[in-house]
Order: structure tokens, then sequence, then C-alpha cells
């Protein structure tokens, strides 16, 4: 059965725009029992039809896997097979991520025998009251599909079924199929054309007319429209088109996390990133848009800045998307769609916004300009400030370059101050926003566009949960550039904790202050932790340098650039110097009752600003 899985995947191809490829770049896997005899097997004899690639943790060959599927706008991606037991319930964390993030990944996860004859298994969980569960099971909410195949010829209608999810765009997510290893070795009579090669077409497809007639009526009649850019419309390949459609009409575009990137950051009607990690310039437009058009956008709490950002009371959405689930929010007028093809349809209207909101949205992206200006170049001493860093490596990256990243404080300042001047130049995972993924990811976001240099940023808490993928960035010759920011923990919830009158309890890497357990020791008693982020990276085979100021930084950047090989750049930087917010706000509850001054002070602050949230309620017409 693994043998004809194996050929299955070999043989798929999407096609869109009349462009065919390759859908499964290979597999990625880490063998056990559960694994090491079926699949392990077929990709070990036949090694030209999918290629294997060997990873250190399984949460970060998934990571891997997504970081290239999203880089390839999903039109090609990894398998992921793994033993059975916690090999396959370390990709758990992987399949949520891509599940949330909607880029696909297929996960293989070996399972318990299905003959039930050694039983229990190794690793295998026993739940007294069901004889069908395995671990498994903690599969079925993060993905979009799930099946367990218990006899060798059920692969056919599931492998089929796999297919359909992951070359979606509206369902896509992390598929798995989980394997009994018993059934993997199996033989059955595979159906010629079930192993034939196989195109998926990915279509374009259209709203419905009176739809679009719609959505024009309402944009004819806007007085401040705002288009926010989403994911969805990086992933369509509609950047052009929006250009276009812009510089006709005059409308400003924000764009959310996976939206960034939708325009180049000096194009005049550029606001950047919107939300609670928004600019001061997309978050004013925001303000009083009367009509909003999400394009591609799942409107999560970022971008809404917790449902804040839109304060006209008479604002309306029309909501452009593949997936109808999104294109309802917000009682919008949903557009079902192509984001590509919804927008050359609604260029087809002629609209041009009044000439005074264009030079206000003008002045107010100069404004924010020279604020990011200001940001790259504090000048912050005895530590660097992390805009500085970020301005560095923004400045040393050349226009095509791809900056990687995930969690931490990075992620809101890289969305408000990275200068992105090509689609797949920014590549931040903040649906499930992971520490951990930015190594990983960027090992994938480099497989897929090797012409690109790929600089990871990331945090030393992101850092040290999951670095070891350097090893395998060694192993296959991967060259990506690490800038590990170093702040001695958690400075983002560090901050967060402060805000809510926590005063930044458990976020910083220190040592224990003595006595605190019934323990006296002797030592450096809430000092800094002796971490040497340097020795790690270069312990696992990267080319490693600590570096202390911004312009050992630009020389270390510039030094990578010339070597072949993964490169880890360490700097420290001050936790307390962040960016600034921008007329955002987050709903994170303070508890409501409490000893501490500081916690009930928060809970006020809360309070007021609970009541600018709106409900976004109102019918579409
Ligand atoms: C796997 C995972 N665990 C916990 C969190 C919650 N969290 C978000 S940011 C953060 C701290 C990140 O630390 P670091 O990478 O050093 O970045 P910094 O906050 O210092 O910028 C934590 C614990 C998360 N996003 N992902
Ligand atoms: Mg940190």
């Amino acid at each position: 059965m693994a043998q004809a899985l194996v050929r299955f995947l070999a043989n798929q191809y999407v096609e869109r725009d009349g462009i065919e490829q390759r859908f499964f770049a290979g597999c990625w896997g880490i063998f056990g029992h559960g694994n090491v005899g079926g699949i392990g097997q077929a990709l070990h004899e036949r090694p030209d039809d999918l290629r294997y690639f060997q990873a250190r943790n399984e949460q970060a060959m998934v990571h891997a896997a997504s970081g290239y599927a999203k880089m390839r706008d999903r039109l090609a991606m990894f398998a992921c097979t793994t033993s059975i037991g916690p090999g396959a319930t370390n990709m758990v964390t992987g399949a949520a991520l891509a599940t949330i993030n909607r880029i696909p990944v297929l996960l293989l996860p070996g399972d318990v025998f299905s003959s039930r004859a050694p039983d229990p298994v190794l690793q295998q969980l026993e739940v007294p009251w069901a004889g069908d569960v395995s671990v498994n099971d903690v599969f079925r909410p993060v993905s979009r599909y799930f099946d367990r195949i218990m006899r060798p010829e059920q692969i056919v209608p599931a492998a089929l079924a796999a297919m359909r999810v992951l070359t979606s765009a509206a369902d896509t997510g992390a598929v798995t199929l989980a394997l009994p290893q018993d059934v993997q070795a199996e033989a059955f009579d595979v159906p010629d054309d079930f192993v034939a090669r196989r195109t998926w077409h990915i279509e374009r497809r259209l709203p419905e007319a009176a739809a679009i007639v719609r959505a024009a009526e309402l944009i004819g009649v806007a007085k401040r429209p705002l288009i926010v850019a989403g994911g969805g419309l990086i992933y369509s390949g509609a950047t052009e088109a929006l250009r276009k459609w812009i510089d006709a009409t005059g409308v400003p575009v924000a764009e959310t996390q996976a939206g960034k990137g939708a325009l180049p950051f000096d194009h005049p009607l550029a606001l950047g990133a919107i939300g609670v990690t928004g600019t001061s310039a997309a978050n004013r437009v925001a303000r009083e848009a009367d009509l909003v058009i999400g394009i591609g956008t799942r409107w999560t709490d970022f971008t809404t800045a917790s449902k804040t950002v839109f304060q006209d009371p008479n604002v309306r959405f029309v909501n452009v998307n593949v997936a109808e689930f999104d294109a309802q929010k917000h009682a919008g007028l949903a557009l079902v769609g192509d984001a590509r093809a919804t927008i050359e349809a609604l260029a087809g209207w002629s609209y041009t916004v009044d000439p005074a909101y264009r030079e206000r949205v003008e002045r107010l992206v100069r404004e924010w300009s020279a604020e990011v200006d200001r940001l790259y170049s504090l000048g912050h001493t005895p530590l660097p400030a992390q805009s500085e860093v970020i301005g560095a490596v923004n400045e040393t990256a050349g226009p095509r370059d791809v900056v990687v990243c995930a969690a931490g404080s990075l992620p809101g300042d890289l969305h408000k101050l990275w200068r992105t001047r090509d689609p797949k130049g920014y590549h931040v995972e903040y649906g499930f926003s992971t520490m951990g993924y930015e190594i990983a990811g960027g090992l994938g976001v480099k497989m897929a566009a090797p012409d690109r240099e790929v600089y990871v940023l990331v945090g030393d808490g992101s850092y040290l949960m999951l670095a070891q993928e350097l090893v395998t960035a060694v192993q296959e010759r991967i060259k990506i550039v690490v800038v590990v920011v170093d702040n001695h923990g958690y400075s983002s919830i560090g901050g967060l904790s402060r805000s809510l009158g926590s005063q930044g309890f458990g976020t910083h890497y220190r040592y224990r202050k003595a006595g605190s357990l019934g323990l006296d020791r002797e030592g450096p008693q809430g000092d800094t932790l002796p971490i040497d982020i340097a020795a790690n990276a270069a312990s696992l085979g990267a080319v490693s340098e600590k570096v202390r100021t911004v312009a050992e930084l630009r020389a270390a950047l510039t030094e990578a650039k010339r070597v072949e090989r993964p490169y880890v750049v360490t700097i420290e930087t001050d936790r307390y110097e962040s960016v600034p917010a921008y007329e955002s706000w987050w709903d994170v509850a303070p508890a409501e009752v409490s000893g501490l001054d500081d916690v009930r002070a928060a809970r006020e602050r809360y309070e007021k600003g609970r009541k600018s949230a709106r409900s976004h309620l109102r019918p579409p017409r």
C-alpha cells in the first residue's frame, strides 16, 4: 500500500493559468516503528518518485513543509511521514499551524496495527472503552481531512479526497492519513488509473454577476473607501491587478500580516500594516473608512484591533474571498471568488476617490515613512533597539529577498516597519504565531526560492524552543541567514504582562532567587542566565557570529551574503525599547478582581478600551 501511495503522490500535478507543475516536492520524515518498514521502504525503493528529507523534529519538518508551500503559493508542497506515538503527535502543532493558515501539508503518521495482533504495541495509547482510538485522533480537529487506512485498497478514495482538499484554495490545510503499520506493508491490486499522472486544475472562480453589481454600487457611493489586503490576495497572484485597480481609483490599501507585500512599501497609496500592529497611516484611515473592501482576509482579531479599528458607525464591508466562510464575516457583502478575477471584474466599473481624500492618504503615508526612518536609526545605547536591527536587515536585503518570522515582539514590529518590495518578500506566520516556526519555516522558504536570500528573524525564546533544523540546513546545504534578537526572555509577553499589571512575571531568563524554593545555594541570584546562543548555533554546524552594535550587524550581514552556508548572527537588544503602538487596542482581559493596585488599574483601562469595540453586525444591503 505504501508503495502505491508514494507512486500516486509522485504523479500528482497542479495547473493554474496554464502553468503545470508537480505538486509534491518530496517527503520529510523521521523513521521509527510505524513507518520504517512501510513508507520508509517505499521511499527507499523508489527514490526518484519522491525525494526524502531527514529532519531533527517532526514538528519542525511540518513547519518546513508549510514554509515551502506558502512560498510556492500553495501550488507545490511536501508530505511528512512519522513513526507511531510521539513521532506522530509531535506533528500536531505543525498541523494546526498549516490548517489555521490554510497551507497544504500532507501528514502520514504511522498508526497502531489494524489487525490489533500486537496489542498494545510499543507507544500505543490504550483507551479501555474505545478500541478504535489511537493518539492520531488528535489530528482530527486540526486537519481539513482525516482518514485512517484500515485496508490497503482504502488508500484509493482517501488519497483522492486528500488531493481535493489540498488543492482547494478555500478548504486547504493539513490533511492527515493515519497509516497503520501492517496496512502500509500489505499488498493489493493497485488500479493503473490510480497511479497514472493526474492534473488538478486550480480555478479562478468569479462571484455571481449580481454580487459584483451590488459591490460596484457600494463602491460607487463610498467617500472614504479602504482595501484591506490579506494572504488570499497574495496566493491568488493578484498584486498586479490590485495595483492597476488602485492606480485608477485612488483607493488606499492596508495590509494584514499575511497580506503584507500586496503593494510595494513605497507606493503612495500603501498605508502598510493595519490593526493591533498597524501603522499610524492605516489605523487613522481605517477609523474613518465608510467602506472596507477585504480581499483574501479572514478578519482576525489582530487585523480589526479587536473590532476597534473601524469606527464609522455606518461602515460597511465587502469581502472578496474564495471561502464562503470568510466572505460572510462582519455582515459583509460576500463576493465568493478568486481575488485576481474578482478585482479585474470590479475594475470594469469606473470610480475615483475624492482628491482631498487621496491627498490626506498620501500625506499620512509620507508621515509614516518618516516614522520608519526615525525608528530605523534611533542610535539607542548602550544596547541597540529592535527597530534598528530590523532597519539594518531591511537595508541589507535585496528587493526580492525574504524575511521570515513567527512569534514574539518581532512580528508586530516587522508588520509595521519592514519595507516590503516584493509580494513574496514578507513571510510571517501570524495565524498560529508559533514559537519555533522561524528557522524550520525559513528552511522551507529557501527550498522554495533558492534564488532569494532568506533572512530569519528570531527571538531568543523562539530560538531556544526549536533551533535544531539548523542541522538540517547544514545537511542539505541550504543557506539561510538567521538573526537572533537576544533580549534574555520573552520581551513581548513581558510587556503584555506589565500592561495587565502583572509586572512581567515569568518572562525573564533569570536564575531563580535563592531561598524561593526553600533552597539557599551560592551563586548568581536573579542574574541573567548564561545562555550563549552564538556558541549553540556554531555547535550545530552553522557559521555563527555575535555582534554588539548595529554597525557590526551590518558588516556581519554583508559577510553572510558572501558565505554559502547557514549563517547565524546574534545581537543583544534592549528589551524595554519597543516600537510604539499606533492608535490601536487589543482585547486581553486583566483580572476583574485583584489585591494588586496595578491589576485594578489595568482592569479600569481595559473596561474603557472595550467600549470602543464595535459589533459589525449591520446587515448587508
Ligand atoms: C509555541 C508557543 N508557545 C508560547 C507562545 C506565547 N508567546 C508568544 S511570544 C512569546 C515570547 C517569545 O520570546 P522571544 O522569541 O524571545 O521573543 P520576544 O518576545 O523577546 O521578542 C511567547 C511565550 C507562542 N506564541 N508559541
Ligand atoms: Mg526574547
